[in-house]
């Protein structure tokens, strides 16, 4: 057997990339090492989820000559933002407590050109063998309070380590680039609140309506691309 895969005869090079240093936060700085590689599998899990549906967007992009991701970010949840979770639900602040009570340390967040693709990929990951779902929250067809709306799956998929294989869960947001953006503009509001009662509730009222227009617009541009489609323009 070949075992050179270069037709030159050379070795074919694959950079890998240093893994990124985590810090350890005060709380659970008992162990650090093994925070450490709760983090380093939980960034494995996020590339592994990415990569999956960066497979989808490049399958339905030649297929239907559009790409349905317009971008993707990922994040492992901040340390803060892990002990401020599990003190809020009153559960211990250590690494085993956050492995078996949290599942969104690992995030990907996906945009989307048109809201029926958020549906097109969530079927489609959902469908993949190697892939369980274990939750879903569906906040486009039942938007929280405050107008916001995405969809949210936890999923669970096998990492294979050096030593061992493991599930690990990863939190997907899939959206259309309408509700990225009321999110990440909402999000900041949020935290201006030195206003007063009457001006918040202005603005929540504000970003409520907001948010309905999105939603009828992200719709509306769907109506637009179907009638397109149906021309054979696209
Ligand atoms: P991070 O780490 O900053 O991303 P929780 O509300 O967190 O106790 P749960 O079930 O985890 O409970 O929450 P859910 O409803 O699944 O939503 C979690 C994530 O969705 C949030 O992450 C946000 O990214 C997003 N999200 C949910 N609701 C809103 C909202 O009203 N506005 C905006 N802008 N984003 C929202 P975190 O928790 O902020 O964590």
């Amino acid at each position: 057997m070949n075992a050179n895969p270069n037709p030159n005869g050379e070795l074919s090079q694959i950079a890998i990339n240093a893994p990124a240093e985590f810090e350890v936060p005060e709380l659970l700085a008992d162990h650090p090492q093994q925070f450490r590689e709760s983090m380093m599998r939980y960034t494995c899990a996020i590339r592994e989820v990415k990569t999956k549906l960066e497979v989808l967007n490049d399958d339905l992009s030649v297929r239907n000559s559009r790409n349905p991701i317009e971008m993707m970010k990922t994040r492992v949840k901040k340390p803060e933002s892990i002990i401020e979770k599990l003190q809020r639900r009153g559960l211990p602040v250590t690494i085993e407590s956050m492995e078996r009570n949290l599942d969104d340390v690992a995030g990907v967040r996906v945009v989307c050109s048109f809201i029926d693709d958020i549906y097109d990929i969530s079927r489609m990951l959902a469908h993949q063998d190697d892939i369980k779902v274990v939750a879903v929250k569906d906040y486009i067809r039942s938007p929280k309070e405050n107008g916001y709306r995405s969809y949210h799956m936890i999923v669970e998929i096998p990492v294979f380590f050096a030593d061992r294989k493991r599930d690990m869960r990863v939190e997907v947001q899939i959206r259309t680039i309408a509700m990225d953006f009321w999110a990440s503009l909402e999000h900041q509001l949020k935290y201006k609140k030195q206003m007063s009662p009457e001006d918040a509730q202005e603005m929540e009222n504000d970003l409520r309506e907001c948010a309905e227009t999105i939603a009828q617009t992200d719709w509306r541009m769907v109506d637009i691309r179907r009638k397109i489609e149906d021309k054979g323009i696209l």
